[in-house]
């Protein structure tokens, strides 16, 4: 049942019978994607028009859009209250209001919030929580918190579990919003003066602990979570947190040992290498600059972050959450192992073209590792060098070469770190405990935005992917949302159809034949290679709508998303999506001394080791997107669509071309879209009547209700397709365009009669 209804579609583009010579109107600029302008002249189906920026523009009448002259300037708090609901209409309502440090707009029941890129103290104070706590959705200014109060009210009342989905592109806003969100869920579920760690305070700390570990400055933001997060809070009978679980997806690894300048690794290097003297001397740290993981980069510190506190903060944070002094101590010493595993450098052996460690240095930093992991030094550099093959008739040990040995060691640095996370999500999890007895929770998403690099890899894939998911769960919500309100007012409800990504997921994730499944099976086939790969795929998807290969690529291929095309490039897809620990690692850290680092690497039994000889990360990472689908499909779903403004990180900077396209990507434009296809228009009666009223006076003057009034007004006019519900009068896209224009036809020649009136009379 879902298709695009091109017919409603056309109203988005623009309703050119309502634009005459002299209209206001809105007109594509390759800059500012739309400026203001009036229509000079009309020829055929092209105008010419004056825009407000001095330039004369020529376009076609089918690509203007009208615009409302009678908008109030200082914008609106909600887009369906716009009369117009039309892409310009939107962007101009969030550009005005973003100038005036109103951050948060409605469109209906979806947020957007535009990074502010500002410090704001007042929007989220203890005054503020208590403001909107209560209050109902829409009554006070668009909030996060008013989000969380509809959230926590739909719980308490219908029992039934509620989710708040935020997303947006990389340094939206996402992380701090979620933050918000939480501390105001403390706020209405905490206890009142309690004593000692409560639930609460423990699910708050936690965002400083996963994000000392999780998060490192990129290019797009300074402190960008490089993993997702779902929590669900646990409430008990009495509206109080009683529990929480974290789940966490896919932790960027290769960061590890990868970065380039101006970005930096993951916080808690820095923090570390920032410890107090004693703890430098306990790890062997000292300047950062001295490590390979992080001198690939120049930039070593974070405007505005004093590391030596935030280390100290961290650590009273990780107090918090439950993890002790002994396990704070063997997570450090992990940490400072990694450093130094990345400076152990190997050089070619002179025999033979295996490998050597290059100098005393490497020797130092060998024997670090092996004291701060407590395992045996010379097993330790077997792993990093040596490969063992079981064939039938022997055992036979492999040198690797200098590269080989180089590999290893920083597949065993990006293993270490992320088992650790996964520890300190486990740990954290653990220490918080989940409520067996609750019956509601709502859960906080925190996920990465759609991506589209210039060159994007299998984390971009994954991510995409993320994203397709919840737009699919978006769309249906929204499309769910309108036919509700139109229940409500009494209205026919049977044209609505709109575009499904379905097509999109099933190429990537059905099984068999989708993308991930193709992806498997290439892994598990020793000869492939990512152009037997992208072969397959090509072959596979020659005809499909969604799948292209691009014209002078060998192995990329292009997946049209709702949100646009995205060309991957496969070379590492493979090896990506090799989630493999390899067994010599495996099995040196297994007998480490220290529980801690063994208990990372829990040995494996005979019958995993043999069959786990490859798991897959794109089909585990497809498990728990479903997973979350599931938890998600039993939850009342409210959306926080997060708008960075510009590139720049700077507050009061608004670039349209920016905005427009998270817009897009992001389905507020998909909402706005599927509303158009409905009726977008709602105007109480009384509203209406003002606002026409004058191009059927006989009616005003009649003594009829105002129901009976509009419906005989609108008779007299004959528009079509609308629908007159309970309390309002609902208009399909551009109808109220068409009844300004009609207006205004009427006062231009009235004022023309009076004019000429007035010019015979003098
Ligand atoms: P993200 O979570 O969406 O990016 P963040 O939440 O980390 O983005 O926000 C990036 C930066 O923007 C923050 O460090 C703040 O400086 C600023 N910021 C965001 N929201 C606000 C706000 N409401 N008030 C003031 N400043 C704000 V990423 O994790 O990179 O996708 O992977
Ligand atoms: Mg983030």
């Amino acid at each position: 049942m879902m298709r695009v209804v091109a017919e409603n579609l056309e109203y988005l583009m623009g309703i050119p019978e309502n634009i005459v010579v002299g209209s206001h109107v809105w007109v594509g600029d390759p800059e500012l994607v739309w400026i203001d302008g009036q229509v000079l002249n009309i020829n055929g189906d092209e105008a010419d028009i004056q825009a407000s920026n001095g330039k004369k523009v020529v376009s076609r009448l089918s690509k203007l859009h009208p615009k409302d002259t009678e908008a109030p300037t200082d914008g609106v708090d909600d887009m369906t209250k716009l009369a117009y609901l039309h892409e310009p209409g939107v962007l101009h309502n969030l550009e005005i209001r973003y100038k005036m440090n109103e951050i948060y707009t409605y469109t209906g029941n979806i947020l957007i919030a535009i990074n502010p890129f500002q410090s704001l103290p007042d929007l989220y104070d203890a005054n503020m929580m208590k403001h909107y706590k209560g209050a109902t959705l829409g009554d006070l200014s668009p909030h996060v918190f008013a989000i969380a109060e509809a959230a926590y009210r739909a719980m308490i009342t219908d029992e039934k579990s509620n989710s708040i989905l935020v997303s947006g592109e990389s340094g939206a806003g996402k992380t701090e919003t979620t933050k918000m969100l939480m501390c105001y869920l403390a706020y209405l579920g905490g206890r009142v003066a309690s004593e000692g760690r409560t639930v609460e305070q423990q699910v708050l700390e936690s965002n400083p602990v996963l994000e000392a570990f999780g998060n490192a400055k990129t290019v797009r933001n300074n402190n960008s979570s490089r993993f997702g997060k779902f929590v669900e809070i646990q409430f008990d009978k009495y509206g109080r947190i009683s529990g929480a679980a974290i789940r966490t997806y896919l932790l960027e690894k290769s960061r590890v040992c990868q970065i380039s300048d101006p970005e930096r690794n993951y916080h808690c290097f820095y923090l570390l290498c920032a410890s107090p003297p004693e703890e430098k001397e306990k790890y062997k740290l000292g300047d950062p600059r001295a490590f390979h993981y992080l001198n690939q980069s120049s930039c070593y510190e974070l405007a505005g972050v004093n590391a030596a506190q935030e280390y100290l903060s961290t650590k009273r944070a990780m107090d918090i959450v439950g993890i002790s002094q002994e396990e704070q101590d063997a997570i450090f010493r992990v940490i400072a192992a990694i450093l130094h595993i990345g400076n152990i450098k190997f050089a070619k052996s002179e025999e033979t073209d295996s490998s050597v460690l290059e100098d005393e240095e490497s020797k130092f930093h060998l024997q670090t590792t092996a004291e701060l992991l407590m395992c045996d030094p010379n097993a330790l550099e077997d792993a990093l060098r040596k490969r063992v093959m079981i064939t039938p008739e022997e055992i036979i040990t492999r040198s690797l070469d200098p590269i080989g040995a180089t590999v290893s060691r920083d597949g065993l640095a990006k293993t270490l770190y992320s088992r650790l996370f996964d520890w300190l999500v486990y740990k954290i999890n653990v220490s918080i405990g989940q409520d067996p007895s609750s019956k509601v929770l709502i859960g906080v998403l925190d996920i990465y935005g759609f991506e589209s690099f210039v060159s994007n890899s299998f984390e971009q894939f994954c991510i995409n992917f993320t994203n397709e998911k919840l737009q699919q769960h978006f769309n249906q919500h929204v499309f769910k949302m309108e036919q509700e309100q139109y229940t409500k007012e009494g209205i026919n409800w049977s044209y609505l159809e709109f575009v499904d990504n379905q097509d999109v997921l099933d190429l990537i994730e059905k099984k068999p034949g989708g993308i991930i499944a193709l992806l498997d099976e290439a892994c598990m086939f020793p000869k492939s290679t990512h152009e037997t790969f992208s072969q397959k795929l090509y072959q596979t998807f020659k005809d499909h709508k969604r799948f292209i290969k691009p014209k002078l690529a060998r192995s990329d291929f292009t997946v049209v998303h709702y949100a646009g095309e995205v060309q991957y490039r496969s070379e590492q897809f493979l090896d990506k999506n090799k989630d493999y620990v390899v067994p010599e690692h495996q099995d040196m850290l297994s007998a480490s001394r220290c529980s801690f680092v063994s208990g990372l690497f829990p040995p494996l039994s005979e019958e995993t080791a043999k069959s786990a000889k490859f798991s897959s990360i794109g089909s585990r990472f497809k498990l728990q997107l479903q997973q979350l689908m599931e938890t998600l499909n039993l939850t009342e779903p409210h959306y926080i669509r997060c708008v960075k403004p510009n590139n720049l990180l700077q507050p009061g900077i608004f670039e349209n071309m920016n905005v427009i396209q998270q817009l897009r990507s992001g389905g507020v434009l998909e909402a706005v879209r599927i509303k158009c296809a409905g009726f977008p228009t709602h105007r109480t009666f009384h509203d209406f009547l003002t606002r026409v009223g004058i191009l059927a006076p006989e009616v005003l003057l009649g003594n009829f209700n105002e129901k009976d009034s509009c419906k005989m007004i609108l008779e007299k006019i004959g528009l079509s397709g609308y629908q007159i519900g309970e309390t309002q009068i609902f208009l399909r896209a551009g109808q109220m365009a068409e009844l300004d224009a009609q207006r205004a036809r009427l006062l231009n020649n009235s004022a023309t009669v009076i004019q000429k009136q007035i010019k015979t009379h003098f």
